[in-house]
């Protein structure tokens, strides 16, 4: 007999120390605090055209997240390579808790592995076990110092983690200094007092980190104790999840120190808009540690060039005759990045000091009207692909390489936008995408909330911050022009309906300037989410998890589907998610699934319908899925997820020629203004003209 597991997933999963928030709100703040209800929707084209208005009264979002850049005022050490590194096999996996593994460098405790940072810890050993392991691992690394930062006490010191999958607890030399819930956003601790307090010009770093899944996660999860002991050893238990990806677990991101003076810029938000040829940008500065600042801002162009200045807090800066940020494709002219700095002079007890940051500006406006999706006044169809971020041994590991292959593939594609599925991306993505102008839907770790505890109080408060911890990650990112707060929920049950609607409204008041959305592939008539979003996203999967092989049923039934959803809502529609299983190199004449052919078959069916009624409301299509990816062993799974038109490796299948040509045929019917396209990548492409 099986039964859930609630103690032994929550024994993982607890939480040795309370979860502390990152900061509390202080007085110094200047984001006016509005109340939610005066954020709930109305007509999606309302408040998308009022957005610049009501974000002057978005939900204050507690504690910045700008990304580390140098300036003249910080410095930046990353630690990335190799960590000490050790699993907790123990039968509670809370050894390292009893014997305070963090208070002696780790060699001490046990034996440690070589473990790479960033990578996941499953695929680069031999060890079976590690590769499934579920509980504590523990992670260390000792980091040398430059002189000033251990010994100029004007000098803030912070370590950032860029994601820690799911639950981490961070000591520096033994001394607690943060906890994070989440495996896919940043989070930082102050460690100044710390390096500052001893004649030590090095300091030893530990990262404990669970990768269990409890149903308040996000994802969700459970654990599944097996406690028939003729089939089970003791205490035998896996760990079940209802999403389609592997469970990769570690330090995906980098991990860097960085530093600030005392006083200094913790947080930017801006907003842009646009009133005929001039491109307003809205700016909000938040200060942290000192009441006596001044502040002055400075907007220049890719020239160089200043274009508009203000001091202060807040303000709008205005440009005149204004270069608009434009996805790529779109227009000639695409992805034009101001650059905001701002330079922040504050009085402190040791004299003046000051703080220079500098954020990288798109103007762009977003809007929805009942048909269509608006980038700065014009039309935009999403032709492009849902992604994950796994890729060989290094699993979610971040690789710059793999970051560049993916965005050349991208462009050679003609892909315009993809979906962040299922959980936010490395922040050095979003960089590429302003930098580019391919567009983002950003979508939150809401994937796999199909259990009715999943729609309790204690997983919609979390939903909640996450959402918070998202927009205050990319708020200011103009590729992404829609949040996404979740993937396929169960959202036919009854709890689902305050929950989206409190999830969605959340997510208006912390950003009112763009869309929200959920991706669906609930019946029409049984969403009770679907009321909430601004644009319907759904997801069909016809002649692959249904009427296997009959690819003749895929338009009636693809047509009636949209119309159905369209008559019910009068909301533009993107089809977010569509495709089919293919092993590369197979192949068979008349097509069968698993073959390129049948792949190919498939999506020309969807291509078809798509084609008409993009006419009409459909706005967007994502293939499912850019590549193939790793999952959990299921017989239904052949070394993971094959709907890739890449393969793992990023060679193309036969669809990836389809699609190539599909979509730059699309970029040039869709362009602005009006002329052809010419391919970025490939001088004798046969749809540069
Ligand atoms: C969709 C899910 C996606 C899966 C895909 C599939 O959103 O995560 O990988 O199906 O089954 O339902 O390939």
């Amino acid at each position: 007999m099986a039964r859930e597991a609630s103690g032994g997933a929550r024994d993982f999963a607890r939480r040795p120390v309370r979860l502390q928030r990152r900061s509390e709100p202080s007085g110094k703040r200047l984001a006016v605090s509005c109340h939610e209800r005066s954020m709930l929707r109305g007509p999606a084209a309302v408040w998308a055209a009022l957005g610049p208005l009501l974000w002057a009264c978005g939900l204050a979002l507690r504690g910045g997240m700008l990304y580390p850049r140098e300036s003249p005022s910080r410095e930046r050490k990353e630690l990335n390579g190799l960590w000490s590194f050790r699993a907790d096999f123990s039968e509670n996996r809370r050894q390292g808790f009893e014997q305070q593994w963090y208070r002696t460098p780790l060699r001490e405790s046990g034996p440690t592995l070589d473990m790479p940072v960033p990578s996941s810890f499953n695929d680069v050993g031999q060890d079976r076990q590690l590769r499934s392991f579920v509980g504590w691992v523990w992670y260390e690394r000792e980091a040398t110092l430059p002189q000033r930062w251990t010994q100029d006490l004007g000098t803030r010191v912070v370590l950032r983690i860029g994601s820690a999958h799911y639950y981490a607890i961070v000591w520096v030399n033994g001394v607690h200094v943060a906890e994070h819930e989440g495996g896919h956003l940043p989070f930082e601790a102050d460690i100044s007092k710390l390096v500052q307090s001893g004649p030590l010009a090095s300091c030893r770093i530990t990262i404990a980190i669970n990768n269990t899944l409890t149903p308040h996660t996000l994802p969700p999860g459970t654990i599944l104790y097996q406690t028939d002991t003729s089939k089970y050893p003791k205490g035998y238990f896996v760990q079940n999840i209802n999403f389609d990806f592997f469970n990769y677990a570690g330090l995906h991101r980098p991990v860097l120190l960085y530093t600030t003076p005392t006083t200094y810029i913790d947080d930017i938000t801006i907003s842009t808009s646009v009133n005929q040829d001039t491109g307003l940008v809205d700016y909000q500065i938040f200060v942290e540690g000192g009441e006596h600042f001044q502040l002055e801002v400075r907007l220049l162009d890719e020239e160089g060039k200043v274009v508009a200045q203000g001091t202060g807090g807040r303000g709008q800066l205005q440009v005149p005759n204004a270069h608009l940020w434009w996805p790529y494709l779109m227009h000639e002219h695409p992805a034009y990045l101001y650059s905001l700095e701002v330079r922040l002079t504050a009085q402190t007890a040791a004299g003046s000091v000051s703080d220079f940051y500098t954020l990288p500006v798109g103007i762009r406006t977003v809007a929805v009207t009942e048909h269509q999706f608006l980038i700065n006044g014009k039309p935009f169809y999403f032709h492009g692909v849902n992604k994950h971020e796994d890729a060989d041994i290094r699993g979610k590991g971040f690789d710059w390489p793999l970051l560049v292959k993916d965005f050349n593939l991208l462009r050679w594609l003609g892909a315009n936008a993809f979906r962040t599925s299922h959980y936010p991306y490395a922040e050095e993505v979003m960089q590429l995408c302003d930098r580019y102008g391919i567009v983002v839907i950003d979508e939150s770790p809401g994937v796999g909330i199909v259990l009715v505890e999943s729609y309790s109080n204690v997983s919609l408060q979390h939903h909640l911050e996450v959402m918070e911890e998202l927009v205050r990650r990319d708020k200011n990112h103009p590729a992404v022009v829609m949040w996404s707060v979740a993937n396929e929920p169960a959202s036919f049950l009854k709890p689902a309906g305050y929950y989206f609607k409190t999830l969605i409204a959340h997510t208006k008041a912390l950003d009112p300037s763009r869309p929200v959305t959920f991706v669906t592939n609930s019946n029409y008539e049984a969403d009770l989410g679907a009321p909430y979003v601004d644009v319907i996203c759904v997801n069909s999967y016809y002649s692959w998890y249904h009427d296997y092989g009959h690819m003749e049923v895929i338009q009636l039934q693809l047509a009636t589907q949209f119309e159905n959803w369209y008559r019910t809502y009068q909301k533009p529609i993107i089809q977010s998610e569509y495709g089919a299983d293919t092993i590369a190199g197979f192949h068979q004449d008349p097509p069968l699934m698993f073959s390129e052919e049948y792949q190919k078959g498939l999506l020309e069916q969807y291509h078809l319908v798509l084609d008409q009624k993009r006419k009409e409301y459909v706005v967007g299509e994502l293939i499912w899925n850019f590549a193939d990816f790793m999952t959990n062993q299921s017989p239904q799974r052949v070394m993971g997820n094959k709907k890739g038109i890449f393969t793992r490796q990023r060679q193309p299948k036969g669809a990836a020629f389809l699609l190539r040509e599909r979509y730059w045929k699309l970029a040039n019917e869709t362009r602005y203004p009006w002329s052809a396209v010419k391919s970025q990548c490939l001088e004798n492409s046969p749809f540069t003209l």
